[in-house]
């Protein structure tokens, strides 16, 4: 019987150090063709690190913290940095729309830029609302360069759900009053790929909140396309980087989750990761805001902490270079990275066993574990079997026909 396992294990061990093999030579293989396709960069990196006073050893740490986050194994550390020096060659297209812009500020308005926010300076915006300086129809044109320049092959980002309402005509913009709905048809189905930052675009979060008298919609549900999700309000820029990673080093995009969230950043729940997690279990709760739990930092579930119900890693990898997070800065988390969560997750500072469920704390505990299981058993825990599993998504997901 022993001996059975054993050669289980052995035969698994030898089966995984095979996949790693052929990963790392697919991996060096389309590292080498996005080096040769890819347009070249204005500033590279390794200038942008160097005036910034991050070294390489700093770098090379980042490269080891980003391989073990996305899942693979440490051989993939200096095909990670490799990648991250390609970062800035890929071409992007942002659009903007019901949003509050609050994303491109979580990704750009940091006062000491770490590696991630360096290597998003990098990144090579061919159309972005905000951040450009042309307008009107100097602006449009810029956008239909990008289009024309490179078609099939740039990245579509955006922000902000679409009011499909009225035709669309709830959202129009730029010099031609198009709406919302236009411009992101004709622009996701051009595109390699679409991401989708925030929970605004990936679900519609608050604009599509009830009553939604706009019937605003994420960016999936709107057009009837496939998009990759980083959700968020503001979503992690740490988990936009690492994903754009994988896609330059095996030319797709990484394993999703049944949302489109990218299982390696959103496949575990708040609750398991949390430092308050030990006073849970031990009944140590903050009953009242600045009381002696709330002092002690004790769990804030009985304050409506929603991490029982979460799925995202912000516990493990923070906001603002690793500083805090919502619960670490003393409020629960109210599930912004979850489709509707301003409705399912409602009223944020109470408990919802105690409005949905009518339970206690045990009853969340169970609840949050029926919920981890489902999740989990849609998990794939392991790079290697992650990676088998894609082996017939060859391409990176494009937009299906525009509906
Ligand atoms: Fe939404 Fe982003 Fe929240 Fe705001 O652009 S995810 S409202 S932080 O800005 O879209
Ligand atoms: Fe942490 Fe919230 Fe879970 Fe308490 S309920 S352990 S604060 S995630
Ligand atoms: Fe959002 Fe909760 Fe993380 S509120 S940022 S999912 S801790």
């Amino acid at each position: 019987m022993n001996r059975n396992f054993k050669k289980r294990d052995r035969e698994l061990e030898e089966r995984i150090a095979q996949d790693y093999q052929r990963m790392v030579k697919e991996c060096d293989l389309h590292l080498d063709k996005m080096d040769h396709e890819l347009p070249s960069l204005i500033e590279p990196l390794a200038e942008q690190l160097e005036s910034a006073g991050v070294s390489r050893r700093s770098f090379m740490k980042w490269s080891a913290v980003t391989t073990a986050a996305l899942m693979l194994p440490p051989v993939f550390k200096s095909r990670v940095a490799r990648a991250a020096e390609q970062f800035g060659r890929v071409p992007v297209v942002w659009l903007h729309f019901a949003e509050c812009t609050g994303c491109s500020e979580a990704f750009l308005r940091t006062s000491y830029p770490n590696v991630d926010d360096l290597i998003l300076e990098t990144l090579s915006i061919e159309y972005h609302e905000t951040l450009m300086a042309a307008a009107g129809y100097q602006a449009e044109e810029n956008l239909a360069r990008a289009l024309r320049d490179f078609p099939g092959k740039f990245i579509c980002v955006i922000e902000g759900a679409l009011p499909t309402g009225m035709d669309g005509k709830y959202l129009t913009l730029g010099a031609k009053g198009r709406t919302g709905m236009e411009v992101a048809r004709e622009v996701t189905s051009k595109a390699a790929a679409v991401i989708c930052i925030g929970s605004c675009s990936s679900f519609g979060n608050v604009q599509a909140a009830k009553p939604n008298p706009t019937d605003a919609k994420g960016i999936g549900d709107a057009l009837g396309i496939k998009t990759v999700n980083i959700s968020g309000c503001p979503p992690n820029p740490v988990n936009f980087v690492g994903t754009i990673l994988h896609y330059l080093m095996f030319g797709a995009m990484p394993p999703l989750d049944s949302l489109g969230r990218p299982i390696w950043a959103y496949g575990k729940r708040i609750h398991d990761y949390c430092e308050r997690r030990p006073h849970y279990d031990a009944g140590e709760y903050v009953e009242e805001w600045g009381d002696t739990g709330a002092k002690n930092g004790w769990c804030l579930y009985k304050m409506g902490c929603k991490g029982p119900y979460t799925y995202a890693n912000c516990a493990k990898v923070r906001f603002n270079d690793g500083i805090s997070w919502p619960i670490m800065a003393g409020h629960g988390c109210i599930g912004c990275v979850e489709p509707n969560f301003w409705d399912t997750m409602a009223p944020l500072e109470k408990p919802i066993a105690e409005k949905t469920f009518g339970g206690g704390e045990k009853t969340v505990d169970n609840i949050g574990k029926a919920l981890a299981g489902v999740t989990a058993a849609g998990i794939v825990a392991h790079g290697a079997v992650s990676y088998i599993k894609r082996q017939g998504q060859k391409d990176i997901p494009k937009p299906q026909d525009e509906g």
